[in-house]
């Protein structure tokens, strides 16, 4: 297997979550009533992908990426949750933020180590006044759901001529 040295491709995606207060008729259907809230932690594409009308996130980027495995708080059954196909996603209920490790491993043409991100799962919206104060569910409907997103680029440095054929293939 040859790498191409001296070069450095990138693959741009975008990290975090949404979360949406839980109405009274979805607390009502969960087995636990102490959950306030629904969300999803996903690794998505940042890049457009120029044949689909959604811009952004409509990218799949199993091309190069195997599995994502996002290990949530030990208050979880199954604390980690393995992803193997797009979307690489988890969605879940629960009443409280927690810091959630994200490992991204690549497919075994890239000979690539896997890599970790964090992301602070993001339940209440941030008050203007940059205070971190939990609003009440009232308030909090109807701010509607909060976001929470980081851009960031996968950095390959020196890559295998195969694995750089895949990803400029693509
Ligand atoms: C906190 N340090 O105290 C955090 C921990 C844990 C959140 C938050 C659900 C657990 C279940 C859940 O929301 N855990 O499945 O019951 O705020």
């Amino acid at each position: 297997r040859v790498r191409v040295r001296g070069l450095s491709i990138f693959r741009p995606i975008i990290y975090g979550n949404t979360a949406t207060v839980l109405t009274p008729k979805e607390r009502e259907s969960l087995s636990s009533p102490d959950h306030t809230h629904k969300w999803t932690v996903a690794v998505r594409s940042a890049a457009s992908n120029p044949n689909s009308d959604i811009v952004g996130g409509a990218d799949d980027l199993s091309y190069f990426i195997k599995r994502v495995v996002f290990k949530l708080h030990e208050t979880y059954p199954n604390q980690s949750r393995t992803v193997d196909k797009p979307p690489f996603e988890v969605s879940e209920t629960g009443w409280g933020e927690f810091e959630i490790q994200i490992r991204i491993t690549f497919i075994s043409e890239s000979g690539e180590k896997a890599i970790l991100l964090y992301h602070h799962l993001k339940l209440h919206p941030w008050n203007a006044t940059g205070e971190a104060e939990i609003p009440p569910l009232d308030v909090a409907i109807k701010y509607g759901p909060v976001h929470s997103w980081q851009y960031d680029e996968i950095v390959f440095n020196d890559p295998f001529q195969n694995f750089l054929s895949i990803l400029t293939a693509h």
